[in-house]
């Protein structure tokens, strides 16, 4: 007989809630999963991970007559703990696609947030709260960083006062936290939150254990320093099948991944599912594996890859990125396969994010052509389904030097060195097929048409840059942060800590991403975060 203790989870299917799975298991809870009505009635806790949009979430819980029995749980005053849609979904409506109907428990609106004055939207990443009241949920919560990922808040006001338990601050006060007797919801993820989150699923878990006393003792400390979005340090793990067939980590320079030795071997730098759980444990804010020579795989015939992200996904609690080969395909038995078939697959073994490169290239040429949104690319499909926070577009886009900017009709930059043959000007040619192909499209162009067709943030490499330690392509950085309202990830060239805080004070670079310096053990992920703080650049501090 199992003597678990039972935690139920109502879990419609929708993104990535094998996190929250993995970490409830993690405290030697067993999972039940709501299958009808009786399940909720029945349940002694209950778990509601929301994902996905809005809309469609009301409509599963409405079609399987969850509705009822939901809010009946809360006002029964049982022990129920919200997260991310989890949360809005107990307030009036939300103005998300229209406006619909939420359960009504809390009131309030759920809106947009706003960004016509710069602010980057989807909120992502890592902020402090602002606790408003006791309780033993969030103990001491409020000295820590955890993560949000959303582009709809809801927003503090004299009719949910009685509910607020704390607010977060992006732009302005939102709603991160709430709590009524034994039913609480949180708007970031604490299964994504590190160690960190991981206490607060445990102390939701063993409710009853901690005791009311500890929630009336805890003397709330004064409301921390002010505190913005921290600035996110990325580890990213280039993995492929080496010439044996095994699926290792590797490194390109200038995305040449072999030895320069005669058998010309694919670099090897460690195990994808050891590599990670190590960076995680170093503090990285978030973890990406690029599946490198996915361009040309089928990406569902590439088992390891998902068996990488759901061991990965055990151990690694801050968020999984995955890219590489993601696109509409056949298989070699000519079964067609959609790319929203393969998004899916990766959000159910553990995936947060989705990662688009050659595919979206295409997307934006045609778009940029034609000027019509066919919603038919892998980019518009998958955002539509999972939301644009679920959709990264990485862009591998190579230097190319010009003696006059109206030579070339996409935009450039005035380089501080000039080129080979004297060239003041350089745009940056997008590439697909991990830059073995250069396509008529620059850099800024292809951010401006991506972030119209939906991605969520850019992941922005630089060929030149690449495995180079010389530091990130600032003006390339600076060049796409100026043409979208999406975050942007820099990525290729960090060679040292200082490289780090460049980014982040000469450009508005929401994360900076690097490969080389962390396999090769020549940079700590510590330092980086020590350095940052020295600097002043706010950075999630990892260690407790
Ligand atoms: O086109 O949708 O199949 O996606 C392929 C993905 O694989 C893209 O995200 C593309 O960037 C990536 N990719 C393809 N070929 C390579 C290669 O290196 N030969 N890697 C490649 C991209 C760049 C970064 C690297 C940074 C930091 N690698 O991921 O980690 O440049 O490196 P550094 O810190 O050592 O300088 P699709």
């Amino acid at each position: 007989s199992d003597d678990r203790r039972v935690v139920t989870l109502l879990d419609y299917g929708a993104g990535n809630v094998r996190s929250i799975r993995n970490a409830i298991q993690l405290q030697g809870f067993q999972i039940h999963d709501v299958k009808q009505p009786e399940d909720i009635i029945k349940a002694d806790r209950l778990i509601f991970p929301g994902v996905g949009a809005f809309g469609a979430a009301m409509d599963f819980l409405t079609k399987q007559g969850l509705v009822e029995p939901l809010c009946e749980f809360i006002k029964q005053d049982r022990p129920f703990l919200g997260i991310c849609l989890g949360m809005q979904l107990l307030f009036e409506s939300s103005e998300e696609k229209g406006n619909v109907q939420g359960l009504g428990i809390i009131s309030g609106v759920v809106g947009r947030f706003d960004s016509s004055q710069g602010l980057k939207v989807p909120h992502i990443g890592w902020n402090r709260l602002n606790v408003k009241k006791p309780s033993s949920l969030l103990h001491g919560i409020e000295r820590h960083h955890v993560y949000f990922v959303h582009s709809y808040r809801a927003m503090p006001s004299a009719a949910n006062k009685d509910w607020l338990l704390a607010t977060c601050n992006y732009g302005e006060d939102f709603v991160a936290a709430v709590k009524k007797g034994n039913v609480h919801a949180v708007q970031f993820h604490p299964e994504k939150s590190g160690v960190v989150g991981l206490g607060l699923v445990q102390r939701f878990l063993y409710g009853d254990g901690l005791s009311a006393m500890e929630e009336k003792e805890e003397v709330l400390k004064k409301p921390g320093e002010h505190s913005t979005l921290a600035k996110r340090v990325i580890a990213c793990l280039d993995v492929r099948s080496n010439d044996r067939g095994d699926l290792v980590v590797t490194k390109g320079d200038q995305y040449d991944v072999r030895e320069q030795t005669d058998g010309r071997e694919v670099r090897n730098l460690g195990k994808p599912v050891d590599l990670a759980g190590r960076y995680y444990q170093d503090g990285a804010d978030e973890v990406a594996f690029l599946n490198i020579t996915g361009f040309r795989d089928f990406p569902l015939g590439d088992m390891p890859m998902l068996e990488v992200l759901r061991q990965t996904s055990e151990k690694v609690f801050v968020p999984l990125t995955v890219g590489g080969g993601i696109r509409d395909f056949k298989d070699k038995n000519g079964v067609s396969y959609s790319s929203l078939e393969v998004a899916a697959e990766y959000f159910r073994s553990g995936a947060d994010k989705i990662s688009i490169g050659s595919d979206a290239v295409y997307a934006a040429e045609e778009f940029r052509k034609t000027g019509v949104k066919t919603g038919k690319s892998s980019l518009e499909q998958i955002s539509l389904v999972y939301g644009n926070q679920a959709v990264v577009v990485s862009i591998d886009p190579r230097r190319v030097y010009v003696k006059n900017p109206n030579d070339v009709p996409f935009k450039t930059i005035k380089l501080e060195q000039p080129g080979p043959n004297g060239e003041e000007y350089a745009w940056y040619q997008c590439t697909v097929s991990g830059g073995r192909e250069g396509r008529e499209i620059g850099a800024y162009e292809l951010a401006q048409a991506v972030e119209e067709l939906g991605a969520g943030e850019i992941l922005l490499n630089c060929i030149d840059c690449d495995g180079q330690g010389q530091g990130f392509d600032l003006n390339l950085v600076n060049l796409v942060c100026d043409a979208v309202s999406i975050p942007v990830i820099a990525s290729s060239g960090a060679g040292a800590p200082e490289h780090f805080s460049q980014v982040f004070q000469k450009t508005t670079a929401s994360a900076a991403l690097a490969a080389g310096i962390f396999h090769r053990q020549e940079v700590k992920i510590a330092e980086v975060k020590e350095h940052l703080l020295e600097e002043h650049v706010e950075t999630r501090s990892y260690s407790l």
